[in-house]
């Protein structure tokens, strides 16, 4: 124990803006080359794709190969759900690769009375029953973090969950606005444990093969992979007209990676996302690349470990992955207890990203903008911090509703 706890230890958390090193982020449009990027093409053509190779086989991780097989059944269907207030479909979804298979379910609410809707698809954190007390919605028999305050115990979900993280999802509202919500337990697609047997990863080894190779993926990246595989179905859907994909926190980055991986998302919400999210890595605030490849060794690739407390090594920070987005809506939130995820880096992030949404005629966060508690601004590029602590309220939600009125819709 004394060898691991020296090798695992990390330097304290810095809170501090008087510590936070001398920085400066790579300029995105200036190539790896020195090459200076005046417009919207020659980002796409010589800029935009060393950006996106770089995180994804330094961060990330890549997709090692394509599917084998993909379908998809909707196995239950309800047309007067919620009191009448909208259809609801379950949507079994099975993929397979070298003759092993994984299953997930979609949990789809649409809003009676608009046929075109547009959908929030999101990833819930312990079961699609937990985001609604809708008795109808099936519970997931994957493997389940334990959670007294939840009441999910000896790793499965229970009966005893159903409706308990409905404080985070606002799911009237947005049936109210016309908005449909479809949402994944992430667990299904990887359960979030430091053990790569089972889970998506599984399904892609070769013969004798047990964890993904250096530069392949990791959770996060196996978690953007499922938002897209949701997708799949999500399109097909011809009472869908478009989709905003969201998620917070660690679900907030595979979202985040998710809209960078996938033009076929309208939108893209990164709710107090982080380290590894919307947070500049090399600003050192709150938790660091060193403390969450330590905490969670199985979130990214395992090149990413070399940046572990070298942040300033890093060619690229994380204003450039927000920047794979553009021109496409994107709306970073922070709260501002949330220190851990450094909402200041979350904010500069989305001001630095800026330049690439303008070779665009897009606008995002200008540098005269301030951070101001509860004063979104509402962009093409959006941002707020919020009062209060890392979490998904209605706050929020009324927010990304109202801008993705304007913008995503
Ligand atoms: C924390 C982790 C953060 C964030 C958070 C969450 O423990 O350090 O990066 O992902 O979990 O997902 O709630």
């Amino acid at each position: 124990t004394l060898i691991t706890s020296a090798l695992t230890a990390q330097p304290e958390a810095n809170y501090d803006e008087t510590k936070v090193p001398k920085f400066s982020v790579p300029d995105p449009l200036v190539t790896f080359g020195g090459e200076a990027i005046t417009d919207s093409q020659q980002w796409e053509e010589k800029r935009k794709l060393e950006i996106y190779q770089f995180f994804e086989k330094q961060i990330y991780g890549k997709v090692p190969a394509l599917l084998d097989e993909y379908s998809f059944k909707v196995i239950e269907q309800d047309n007067n759900a919620l009191g009448g207030k909208a259809q609801r479909k379950q949507i079994a979804v099975g993929i397979k690769k070298n003759n092993r298979s994984l299953n997930f379910n979609i949990l789809l609410y649409l809003p009676i009375g608009n046929e075109n809707a547009p959908v929030f698809l999101g990833y819930n954190f312990h079961g699609n029953h937990t985001v609604t007390d809708d008795p109808n919605v099936i519970i997931t028999e994957a493997w389940n973090e334990n959670n007294e305050d939840l009441k999910i115990r000896n790793n499965k979900a229970t009966e005893a969950s159903r409706g308990v993280r409905m404080n985070r999802w606002a799911i009237d509202k947005m049936l109210d606005k016309g908005y449909g919500i479809a949402t994944v337990y992430y667990g299904e697609i990887d359960p979030d444990k430091n053990d790569f047997s089972d889970g998506l990863h599984s399904l892609f080894y070769e013969e004798g093969q047990t964890k993904p190779k250096t530069n392949e993926w990791g959770s996060i990246a196996a978690w953007a992979y499922g938002l897209s595989r949701a997708m799949d179905y999500l399109e097909n859907d011809t009472n869908i007209s478009n989709v905003i994909v969201f998620g917070h926190s660690r679900l907030g980055k595979a979202a985040l990676w998710a809209g960078a991986t996938d033009l076929r998302f309208a939108g893209v919400i990164g709710n107090d996302s982080g380290c590894g999210g919307a947070a500049l890595s090399k600003r050192k605030f709150g938790e660091t690349i060193g403390q969450i490849n330590t905490s969670f060794p199985h979130w990214f690739s395992e090149s990413f470990k070399k940046y572990s407390n070298k942040e300033e090594m890093l060619p690229v920070d994380q204003h450039e992955l927000l920047a794979l987005i553009a021109p496409r809506p994107l709306y970073v939130a922070s709260a501002v207890e949330d220190e851990w995820a450094d909402p200041k880096g979350e904010f500069l992030s989305a001001q630095y990203a800026t330049k690439v949404y303008e070779l665009y005629d897009k606008k995002g966060i200008s540098s005269t903008d301030v951070q101001e508690v509860n004063h979104p601004i509402k962009q093409t590029l959006a941002y707020h911090m919020r009062s209060g602590k890392h979490d998904v309220t209605d706050y929020d939600w009324d927010q990304y509703i109202a801008w993705a009125e304007t913008f995503a819709k």
